[in-house]
């Protein structure tokens, strides 16, 4: 089986699989390697699949996927990170899919825009989100009977031309973990949002209050619950690689992304010393997508160095040294440090 080579699995079934860290370097993830978040068993669809499209609308209808592929193609370059990302760097570790640091990946995903399709059912002027309902579904101990994935987004998010129903990744169709034969991406957005196997479209005048929006994904702080929505701004050093080895003069790479826009500053501290450094930025590999940072260090003379790294965005946020701790363990976007062993450096 390929997928126990190109992933990191944390829990088979449903799979659960981080991209192992050192394909993380890649400004596109090697496509067998990008992340898998499933809630559920696999739902068995076919290509005679079918999208409803209904609720505050003029005229439902439901979409064929040859339909699909008829209508004008969109590419989305985006960096897709579960909102579960970095649980494990959270004290005390909350409950939830113990994901370190690889449940986030960046690839293409081409498709229709949602907008098309929506716009084509009419939607009623006081549609207030989209709903979007995953074919797959199960129980949960914290709740009665059948839990479907469903999860909504609001409407000037789901208007976006490049909030798609894509079809296929990295130029392929879509994997059965990755969703096929159709699913949301919405760029900017944690994971959740962009749901995979997608059965219906419902257009909402209300906001929706199901068990993915209310009591998952949810920022549950002292029992005050506010939905996961956009990505928060972070960081991540890519090489030296956690736990690896490298020289005192180190060049110091890395990803930097955030849901709220452009990637403005990255700055690099080493052990507790109190001091930043500026490292520089290079071209986003898409506006949905991360920005490489690189600096050069010397490390100190000792046998072992923790580099930090933090972010900051277009709109000001960045990254705490710690989070608000919650309940479900969601959006951890601390400064994180990564510890190499120094000395000669493996192979560089
Ligand atoms: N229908 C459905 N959609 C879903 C999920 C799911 O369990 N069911 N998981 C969500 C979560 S939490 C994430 S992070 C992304 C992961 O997408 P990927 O598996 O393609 O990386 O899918 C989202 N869409
Ligand atoms: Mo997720």
């Amino acid at each position: 089986m390929t997928a126990a080579v190109a992933l990191d699995v944390v829990r088979a079934e449903p799979l659960c699989a981080e991209t192992p860290a050192r394909l993380l370097s890649a400004p596109i993830t090697p496509a067998p390697s990008v992340y898998v978040r499933s809630n559920f068993a696999l739902p068995s669809l076919n290509d005679t699949h079918l999208i409803d499209i209904g609720g505050a609308v003029g005229s439902p209808y439901a979409i064929s996927l040859p339909e699909l592929a008829a209508l004008p193609q969109r590419h989305v370059t985006v960096t897709l990170e579960c909102a579960g990302n970095g649980r494990l760097g959270m004290d005390p570790i909350p409950t939830g899919e113990p994901w370190r640091y690889g449940a986030v990946s960046t690839t293409t995903w081409s498709g229709v825009s949602l907008r098309t399709l929506l716009e084509r059912a009419g939607l009623a002027a006081n549609v207030a989100e989209i709903l979007g309902v995953g074919a797959d579904a199960g129980p949960r101990d914290d709740a009665d009977g059948e839990v479907r994935f469903a999860r909504s987004l609001p409407i000037a998010d789901a208007m976006h031309p490049d909030t798609i129903v894509a079809t296929h990744m990295a130029g392929v169709p879509l994997s059965a973990d990755h969703g096929a034969p159709a699913r949301l991406i919405v760029p900017g957005w944690y994971g959740m949002a962009s749901v995979k196997w997608l059965a219906r479209l419902e257009a909402l005048t209300t906001p929706f209050g199901g068990y993915f929006q209310q009591q998952r994904y949810v920022y549950d702080v002292n029992g005050t619950v506010e939905p996961v929505r956009r990505a928060r701004v972070k960081s991540m050093i890519t090489s030296p690689l956690d736990g690896g080895q490298c020289a005192r003069a180190v060049t110091v790479q890395g990803w930097a992304w955030s849901g709220a826009g452009a990637i403005v500053r990255v700055e690099l501290a080493v052990n507790d010393a109190p001091i930043w450094i500026e490292a520089a930025l290079g071209t986003p590999v898409s506006a949905y997508a991360w920005t490489p940072f690189e600096a050069e260090l010397m490390l100190p003379d000792a046998a072992t160095a923790t580099i930090w790294s933090r972010a900051t965005d277009t709109a000001g946020h960045r990254q705490p040294e710690r989070i608000a701790w919650n309940r479900l363990g969601y959006g951890n976007n601390g400064v994180r440090g990564i510890t190499v062993g120094v000395g000669d450096c493996e192979g560089r």
